[in-house]
C-alpha cells in the first residue's frame, strides 16, 4: 500500500495507516504530551478511523487538542501501576489518558489473568475520550475474554428520572473464536452515543426516535436541542439504565475513579475529556472444565449463522479494516486539511 494520499472521491481522499498515526502523533506532541502517551494515542484513535468508528476517530482530534491546551489533562503524566492482589492490578493515571494507563498496567493483569484464571484492572483518576473495543480486542487476539466499563459526563437521564446523572457510559467485550476474528461488541448504554449526536448536528440530520430530549424534557428528533441543553436517553428504557448505573459503580466507585456527575470542567474552557475511571475484566478460558472456549463460540456463532443472522457486532468494523488495510483509510479531504492545521498548534 502506498504512503501517498491518493484522490478516492472529489471529497475524499485515502490515507495509509502509518501515515496516519504519525500525524495523529505529531498532533499530540505539539499540543504538549509525552512521545509514548502521543504514540498510544495516535493508534487508538487511528484504529478507530481505520475500523469506520466514525464518532471516535480524528473526528475527535479538535477535542483532544482543546483538552491538551486548556491544561485539564497531563499529556505527560506516567501511571502509578499498583499490584494490590493476586487477581487485582490498581492504577492511578495521575490525570492523564486511560489508554496509556492500560498499556502500562497490561503486562502485569495479562500474567495474574492466566495464572490465576481471572484479573481485575481498575483505573481511576484518568480520561477516556476514545472507542473502548481497542482496549478489549487484543485481548481475545491472545486468547483471552474481556469486558471494559468506562463512565463519562453527564448527559444521559436515567429512565424514571427528571434529568441528567448518568454518562454515555459504554460496554465493551471480547471473546476469541476458532475460525474468525474475536466476538467483539462495543456500546453505548445511552440511545446513541454522545458523538453520534454531534455528527448528527454537524450534518444537520434527525436522531431516531427515543434519543433524547430537549431543554423542557420533552422527546426530541434535533440532536442540537439535546446537545444544547437537553440530554440523552438511556437505550432500551430500564434495561440500559440499569446498565449505565451499573457502569458508574463499576467504572466510578470501584476504581475510586469520579462519577459522571463528580468532576467539574468548568474553570477549563475547551476541555472535552471526561475524567473518570475505567474497569477491565480479563479472563483466561484455558481453565474452563474440559472444553475448548475458541471452539464453543465458534459454534455459537455457527449457529446464530444458520438461524440467519447476516451481520454479527464488529463484522462491519473488520470488514471496514479489511478495506483499509488493501485501500487505505478514506478521510474528507476538509478533515485531513484540518488535521494538518492541528500540527501547526
Ligand atoms: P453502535 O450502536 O453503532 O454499535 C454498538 C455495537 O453493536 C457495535 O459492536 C456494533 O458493531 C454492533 N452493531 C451495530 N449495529 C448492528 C447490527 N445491525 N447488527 C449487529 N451488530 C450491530 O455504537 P454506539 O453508538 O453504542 O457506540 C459508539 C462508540 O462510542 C463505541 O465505540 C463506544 O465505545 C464509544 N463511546 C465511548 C464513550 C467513552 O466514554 N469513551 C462513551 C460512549 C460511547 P460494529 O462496530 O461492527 O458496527
Ligand atoms: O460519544 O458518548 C460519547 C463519548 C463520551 C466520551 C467519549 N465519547
Amino acid at each position: 500500500m502506498s504512503a501517498t494520499p491518493v484522490i478516492a472521491a472529489s471529497d475524499s481522499q485515502t490515507i495509509a495507516f502509518p501515515e496516519l498515526v504519525t500525524l495523529l502523533k505529531q498532533i499530540f506532541l505539539n499540543h504538549g504530551t509525552s512521545p509514548d502517551v502521543a504514540a498510544v494515542m495516535a493508534n487508538n484513535c487511528a484504529s478507530a478511523q481505520r475500523d469506520g468508528a466514525q464518532s471516535h476517530g480524528v473526528f475527535r482530534m479538535p477535542g483532544y487538542v482543546s483538552t491538551l491546551d486548556s491544561g485539564w489533562v497531563d499529556g505527560k503524566a506516567v501511571p502509578i501501576v499498583e499490584d494490590v492482589a493476586s487477581g487485582f492490578v490498581r492504577v492511578d493515571a495521575c490525570n492523564g489518558f486511560a489508554q496509556p494507563a492500560l498499556a502500562a498496567a497490561r503486562p502485569l493483569l495479562v500474567e495474574k489473568a492466566r495464572s490465576a484464571g481471572i484479573a481485575v484492572l481498575a483505573i481511576r483518576n484518568s480520561h477516556h475520550f476514545a472507542a473502548l473495543w481497542p482496549d478489549v480486542e487484543p485481548f481475545a487476539d491472545e486468547g483471552l475474554v474481556a469486558l471494559s466499563v468506562v463512565n463519562s459526563m453527564t448527559c444521559v437521564v436515567p429512565h424514571g428520572a427528571d434529568r441528567p446523572l448518568f454518562g454515555t457510559n459504554p460496554i465493551a467485550f471480547a471473546a476469541p473464536r476458532a475460525d474468525g476474528p474475536p466476538i467483539v461488541f462495543d456500546l453505548a448504554t445511552s440511545a446513541i452515543a454522545h458523538g453520534d449526536v454531534q455528527i448528527a448536528a454537524r450534518k444537520g440530520e434527525r436522531v431516531p426516535p427515543g434519543t433524547g430530549v430537549d431543554s423542557l424534557g420533552q422527546p426530541t428528533l434535533d440532536p442540537r436541542a439535546i446537545l444544547e441543553g437537553g440530554a440523552l436517553l438511556p437505550f432500551g428504557g430500564h434495561k440500559g439504565s440499569a446498565l449505565s448505573m451499573m457502569v458508574e459503580l463499576l467504572a466510578a466507585a470501584l476504581t475510586g475513579g469520579n462519577f459522571s456527575f463528580e468532576f467539574d470542567w468548568s474553570n477549563h474552557p475547551g476541555a472535552k475529556t471526561p475524567w473518570t475511571g475505567q474497569l477491565l475484566i480479563v479472563i483466561d478460558p484455558s481453565k474452563t472444565a474440559g472444553q475448548n472456549f475458541a471452539e464453543r463460540s465458534q459454534e455459537l456463532v455457527r449457529q446464530m449463522h444458520a438461524a440467519g443472522l447476516r451481520r454479527l457486532p464488529g463484522d462491519r468494523r473488520h470488514r471496514a479494516r479489511a478495506r483499509a488495510e488493501e485501500e487505505g483509510i478514506v478521510i474528507e479531504v476538509a478533515e485531513l486539511a484540518r488535521l494538518r492545521r492541528l500540527v501547526q498548534g
